[in-house]
């Protein structure tokens, strides 16, 4: 969602004087729709670094997969997924791999597919439609706590959040039971499930992010991490939420916060202290423009080659310039970015 109100484009310029620029190292292809159309990105680590991929929504139509290099290796055209997200390992008939979810405004379900690992390929037909009950499904975000698989949706106006346990059933097909819902009260997307602390973070795109304990069937625990406006960090509107995962649980939260063009970022332990913001400037060899007025974000820490040593961000760019082109995705290393804000 975008405000032009000119008491927030002030305070996002403001703010944003102070948040240093890290350059992309490249940008993906265009999606082939025009206006307001990618969306989300979700990051598939491969057993072999380099060949990992990244699965992104074009939000009126389907899923694109990326290689590394930005190239379009698939597409998987179908609903209207907005946010995406995946987990290893899931019980398929066929054994052990991906799942990918993601949520699907066409049918207010959250629309799930197998991924294989050894071909690279998400198959393009999902295994299951999961009825959300939703006026309209907006966020979503996938977590492993303890032996749960869960699925997190939001719903665009409300800001319902509900949470699904996936598990298969007994034909193989996943199957989802609500075990959890609340609503915010205002438009809330992008979520994150961090497994390790047993908790995920919610952004309620005019408020700010919420920390919220996995067990928390009600909400009612919720803590504010950060706030929108006098006393907080945040411009409105708070999009994309991803974690930057280190060993015993430690690394960094990440939030990509549209009104200001920037990227806020937050320690991943229990007190979420405030790091500083980063902007992401073009890349060096001008392949790639800045970004403006992001979206959705994913964010790994393994290394993924040369140019990723410590880790790769994608975050999706509402403005594609030179050329101008429809949206895409950009890719940073995740290593300027702790140069740039002297992280570690
Ligand atoms: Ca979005
Ligand atoms: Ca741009
Ligand atoms: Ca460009």
């Amino acid at each position: 969602m975008r405000h032009i109100a000119a008491s927030i484009l002030v305070l996002g310029l403001t703010a944003c004087a102070t948040a240093p620029s890290v350059p992309a190292i490249r940008e993906t292809a265009a999606v082939a729709q025009t206006g307001d159309a990618a969306d989300d990105p979700a990051i598939w680590v491969a057993p072999q670094p380099e060949q990992s991929l990244v699965i992104a929504t074009q939000k009126k139509g389907g899923l694109y997969v990326f290689d590394l290099a930005g190239r379009i290796v698939q597409e998987a055209p179908g609903g209207e997924p907005n946010n995406v997200d995946l987990r290893e390992g899931f019980a398929w008939p066929e054994g052990a791999a991906p799942i990918v979810g993601a949520s699907d405004r066409t049918d207010n379900t959250i629309v799930l597919w197998r991924f294989d690992s050894a071909t690279r390929r998400l198959e393009p037909t999902p295994r299951a439609r999961i009825a959300t009950g939703f006026v309209e499904v907006y966020g979503f975000c996938l977590g492993q706590i303890g032996d749960a698989l869960i699925a997190i949706a939001t719903d665009r106006d409300s800001g319902e959040v509900g949470m699904w346990r996936i598990a298969p059933g007994p034909d193989g097909v996943p199957a989802g039971e609500r075990v959890a819902g609340y609503t915010l009260g205002s438009i809330a997307e992008g979520c994150v499930v961090d497994d390790d602390h047993g908790v995920y973070y919610v952004a309620q795109e005019l408020e700010g992010i919420w920390r919220v304990d996995a067990n928390d069937t009600t909400g009612a625990g919720r803590r504010l991490v950060d706030r929108v406006g006098a006393g907080g960090n945040l411009v409105a509107d708070v999009e994309g939420l991803s974690l930057w995962r280190s060993a015993e649980g430690g690394g960094y939260l990440v939030a990509s916060v549209q009104g200001a063009s920037r990227f806020a970022v937050y320690d991943r332990g229990d007190a979420n202290a405030y790091r500083g913001a980063f902007r992401i400037a073009a890349s060096e060899d001008a392949g790639a423009d800045a970004v403006q007025g992001t979206d959705g974000i994913d964010v790994v820490s393994a290394p993924l080659g040369p140019n990723f040593p410590r880790g790769l961000l994608v975050a999706q760019d509402d403005r594609n310039t030179r050329p101008s082109e429809l949206q895409n995705f950009k890719y940073l290393s995740w290593a300027d970015v702790m140069l740039a804000l002297e992280l570690e």
